[in-house]
């Protein structure tokens, strides 16, 4: 149920379920997960986009499996299911690389959470978040508890996640939701722009970038301090910093090699 590409150092992982609008069964799920898994240990990729084929990015958990399980001998326990998600998030949050998460049309539920839990989001203007859960009966999960407040501050979260109305992409643009909102017909070239530029960059650092930023999420000024010193001791080291102080004195681009 996956499409992968590779342009360069950049890899586009698509989910391909779009009779469904992407919504994931064990499958799809599975095949992300190792998808994701083998971007983070290919060092030739430098930059990984997850995106929904046809007009979706995802509709979630795929509501008829979930149904077929329910009503099955042994009904499953939903927070034993959970943790498959779990595993991709955490790929996803300790990948030492960014993703970026291209959102066209829909996406709903956990779909809509795998993308929160990227590191950065692009969306299409036909983007339509929805923090479906409540409408049945459901928390956020998928790590919408977790990354909804802190991107778009408690009260808002709380207002979505419990009405569950549908956010557009300008408007997810506008509270921080999305990084950026762009028009339909530029979203492939407008995300393979990101995702060609993050792969040309500093990739050693970037991965510090990340460790940086997610960790201040659980600590103090104090913690967070000492965390910089030590990460930019790493980032001093790195032949990047100093292709990049070199290409300031002279004046050219740089040319980063990710190391
Ligand atoms: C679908 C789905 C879908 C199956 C559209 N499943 N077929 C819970 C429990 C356990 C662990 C993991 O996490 C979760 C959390 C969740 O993710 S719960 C939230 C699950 N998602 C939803 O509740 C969204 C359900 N879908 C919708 O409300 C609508 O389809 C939306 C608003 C997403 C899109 O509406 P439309 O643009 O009008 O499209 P549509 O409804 O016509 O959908 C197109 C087809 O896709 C349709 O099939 P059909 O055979 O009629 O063409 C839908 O049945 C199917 N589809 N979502 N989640």
């Amino acid at each position: 149920h996956l499409l992968i590409r590779r342009d360069g150092a950049v890899v586009t992982i698509t989910m391909n379920r779009p009779e469904v609008l992407n919504a994931f069964n064990d499958l799809l799920l599975q095949e992300l997960t190792e998808a994701a898994d083998d971007a983070a240990h290919d060092e030739t990729i430098r930059c990984v986009v997850i995106t929904g084929a046809g007009r979706a990015f995802g509709a979630g958990q795929d509501l008829a499996s979930l149904t077929a399980a329910e009503s099955s001998a042994e009904p499953m326990q939903i927070s034993e299911h959970l943790t498959k998600y779990h595993r991709l998030l955490s790929i996803l949050r300790t990948m030492p690389k960014p993703v970026i998460a291209a959102i066209r049309g829909v996406a709903a539920g956990i779909s809509c959470n795998i993308a929160l839990g990227c590191d950065l989001r692009i969306a299409a203007d036909n983007a339509r978040f929805i923090q479906a859960f409540a409408r049945i009966g459901l928390v956020p999960d998928g790590g919408g508890g977790y990354f909804l407040p802190r991107l778009v501050g408690l009260g808002r979260a709380l207002e979505i996640a419990m009405l569950a109305d549908e956010i557009n992409g300008p408007e997810a643009e506008r509270i921080g939701l999305v990084n950026k909102c762009v028009p339909l017909d530029e979203f492939e070239t407008a995300t393979a722009a990101l995702a060609q530029r993050l792969a040309q960059g500093p990739t050693r650092t970037y991965a510090l970038i990340k460790e940086l930023m997610y960790s201040s999420l659980d600590s103090d000024l104090q913690s967070s301090l000492k965390l910089e010193g030590e990460l930019q001791n790493i980032a001093f080291t790195t032949a990047d910093h100093k292709e990049g102080v070199a290409a300031f004195l002279q004046k050219r681009p740089p040319h980063y090699k990710g190391s």
